[in-house]
């Protein structure tokens, strides 16, 4: 039963449920994520009447990665609510995701009696939650009294934001909710976390030594990752950029962060710039698998130096010394390192700057010959040559990304032009960020969404087109559909069932968009994508597009099929 909170200010109590809605809001927390259900249904209604916003999914883990994005993009932890046990366990993926990535999140779960959990007895939805919680994420706390109730979302509140970001889970037993105390005691207890996400100054020291390394580079080379983009120093860092005159390389969620198209750019030299540098920069990336670990074939033969900033300190030498750590905020760091440099530097030496401009021509010419293609059936160069025109257009638009070939060939062909506007898959190449990422994108930041999805990735999340109807959201939806995992050509090796990686041949995603009043065009040519995508924006109604892509076309795994563990015994030998 939904109670009104003004009904207890005439009184003298407050209940669970309006102090962890209070918490939220005196530390600027309107939305929320979630699946209602047992115990949580009423605290969702409640939110809602005192002014938040609650958006139902139909999956937990969607709501979770629409919690990590939105903190991704805010700076702020997104919240997740789920039930107890099986809901917890669906968000959790998400908890751990953010973790990963570095997004500060909070995943708050209602949970069964501590008493009955603890004994065993078999509650409704049984589970020690906290347990399970703690190696997933940075926090986990449980709150059992609602006086705790400030102290503990104060504590997960800072344990998100501060130092490395990262997901905190806060487990609250059904009982808690129903819990009352006095009113002013209750309100008193409620705590504002005051600078959740303080600055942390670099040392002078680390930072004289980086600008010395820096002097003495001959092919220097900066890497831009998505805690760059996080920080929200934009500014600053374009400044770095430009004022050292380095080529930079973004990382697949810092494209934008300056423009694709900038001079300086080496994105589309990215082997050579790897290769050939001898000093690299690495501004808030971790040199994890991503970028080969610093080592191998990749990085070539020549001896590197690495300079890192990130504001945790056991990620220096995580892979390869780290000649000049450090240890900050991205923000306080680039400025550190733009005071020390003064007003006398020289730019890197043209033979360097020249070789990555060579290399960045032909890449260019090759790619710009390959994406002017009306084929039909689409292949990805040319269905994505026109993603590409239309982000040309809009550069406001929020661009979702996942699947193998989709997401490779649309993470090199797509130019971006500003910052945190392209989100993809992150650290673990994760499918199912889709619609959660989509949704979260429209919410928090207003504008047209364009989700460039590949069949197999989409169908992790396509449940949430239903939510996107319900709330009449701004994005396009445009699935490549080339009938499978990779490819849709894959044969069955003979065996009884058809073969692993392929699906439904001829399947019309479009036609689950109109089953709940959305837009749906099912389109097989690069002109008729362009039309139905720039249609879809001018609209600005959830929109479905089937974009028939050619099932030969994709190569397994995309862009990483190394990584697939290769076996000498042949597939029907064995
Ligand atoms: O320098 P060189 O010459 O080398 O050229 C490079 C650039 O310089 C150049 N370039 C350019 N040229 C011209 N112009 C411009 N503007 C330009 N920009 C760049 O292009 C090349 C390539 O550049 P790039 O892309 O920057 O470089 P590269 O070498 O690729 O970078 C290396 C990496 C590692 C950084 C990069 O590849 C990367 O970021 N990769 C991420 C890969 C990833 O995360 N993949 C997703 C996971 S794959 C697999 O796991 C999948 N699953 C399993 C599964 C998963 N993941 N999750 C869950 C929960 N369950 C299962 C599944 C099920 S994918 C998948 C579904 C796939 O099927 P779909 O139907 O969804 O998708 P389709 O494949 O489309 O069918
Ligand atoms: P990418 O995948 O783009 O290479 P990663 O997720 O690997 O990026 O790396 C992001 C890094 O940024 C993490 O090591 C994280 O600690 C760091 N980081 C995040 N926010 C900040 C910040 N505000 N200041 C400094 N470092 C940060
Ligand atoms: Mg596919």
């Amino acid at each position: 039963m939904v109670v009104d909170a003004s009904q207890h200010q005439g009184g003298k109590l407050i209940d669970g449920f309006h102090l962890i809605i209070k918490a939220l809001q005196l530390n600027d927390i309107e939305t929320v994520y979630n699946v209602p259900g047992i115990p949580i249904t009423d605290l969702g209604r409640m939110m809602q009447i005192e002014g938040m916003r609650v958006l139902s999914f139909r999956h937990e883990q969607n709501a979770g990665y629409a919690a990590a994005i939105s903190g991704f993009l805010n700076k702020k932890p997104g919240v997740c609510m789920t039930v107890s046990a099986p809901g917890f366990l669906n968000g959790l993926t998400a908890l751990a995701h953010a973790t990963t990535n570095c997004f500060p999140m909070i995943l708050i779960s209602g949970s069964s009696e501590r008493e009955i959990v603890d004994l065993q007895q078999g509650d409704y939805e049984e589970m020690d939650q906290l347990a399970v919680a703690k190696p997933l994420c940075k926090a986990a706390y449980r709150i059992l009294n609602a006086e705790d109730i400030g102290i503990g979302f104060a504590r997960a509140i800072r344990g998100a934001l501060s130092g490395r970001p990262g997901g905190v889970y806060v487990d609250i037993p059904g009982k808690l909710l129903g819990q009352t105390m006095d009113y002013d005691s209750g309100i008193n207890s409620l705590i504002e976390v005051i600078d959740p996400s303080p600055k942390h100054l670099p040392s002078p020291a680390a930072v004289r030594r980086a600008i010395e390394l820096l002097r003495k580079a001959e092919r220097p080379l900066i890497i831009l990752g998505k805690g760059a983009a996080y920080a929200q120093a934009d500014a600053d860092i374009k400044t770095l950029v430009e004022k050292t005159g380095i080529p930079y390389l973004p990382m697949s969620m810092a494209k934008g962060l300056l423009p694709d198209t900038h001079s300086q750019s080496a994105a589309p030299a990215r082997s050579l710039v790897l290769r050939e540098s001898d000093t690299v920069i690495l501004i808030g990336a971790r040199l994890n698998w991503l970028l080969s670990h610093g080592k191998g074939k990749t990085w070539g033969s020549v001896n590197k130096k690495f300079v890192q900033i990130d504001i945790e300190p056991t990620e220096m030498d995580s892979n390869r010394q780290i000649c000049a750590p450090i240890v900050g905020d991205i923000g306080s760091c680039v400025r550190a390192l733009l005071n020390e440099m003064g007003d006398n530097w020289s730019l890197p030496p043209s033979s360097w700057t020249k070789l990555v401009q060579e290399k960045k021509n032909t890449n260019i010419e090759r790619m710009a010959q390959r994406i002017r293609n009306n084929n039909v059936p689409m292949d990805y160069h040319g269905a994505l040559g026109v993603i590409r025109k239309i982000i040309m257009e809009r550069p406001d638009i929020m661009l979702v990304n996942e699947g193998a070939n989709t997401l490779d060939f649309a993470r090199s062909i797509i130019d971006m032009f500003q910052p945190r506007k392209r989100l993809d898959v992150g650290t673990w190449g994760v499918m199912g960020i889709g619609m959660g990422s989509s949704i979260a994108a429209a919410i928090e930041t207003g504008n047209p969404v364009l989700a460039i999805e590949g069949d197999s990735a989409f169908g992790f999340s396509g449940m949430e087109i239903e939510t996107i109807c319900r709330y009449n959201l701004p994005i396009c939806v445009v699935v490549f559909n080339n009938g499978g995992i990779y490819r849709g050509i894959d044969e069955n090796n003979d065996v009884k069932d058809i073969s692993t990686t392929v699906f439904v041949k001829g399947a019309r995603y479009d036609i689950m968009m109109e089953a709940f009043g959305g837009k749906g065009y099912n389109v097989s040519s690069p002109d008729e994508l362009l039309n139905a995508v720039r249609e879809a924006i001018v609209s600005g109604q959830p929109t479905l597009i089937n974009a028939v892509i050619d099932e030969a076309s994709g190569t397994e795994s995309g862009r990483i099929g190394n990584l697939n563990p290769q076996s000498i015994i042949s597939k029907k030998e064995s």
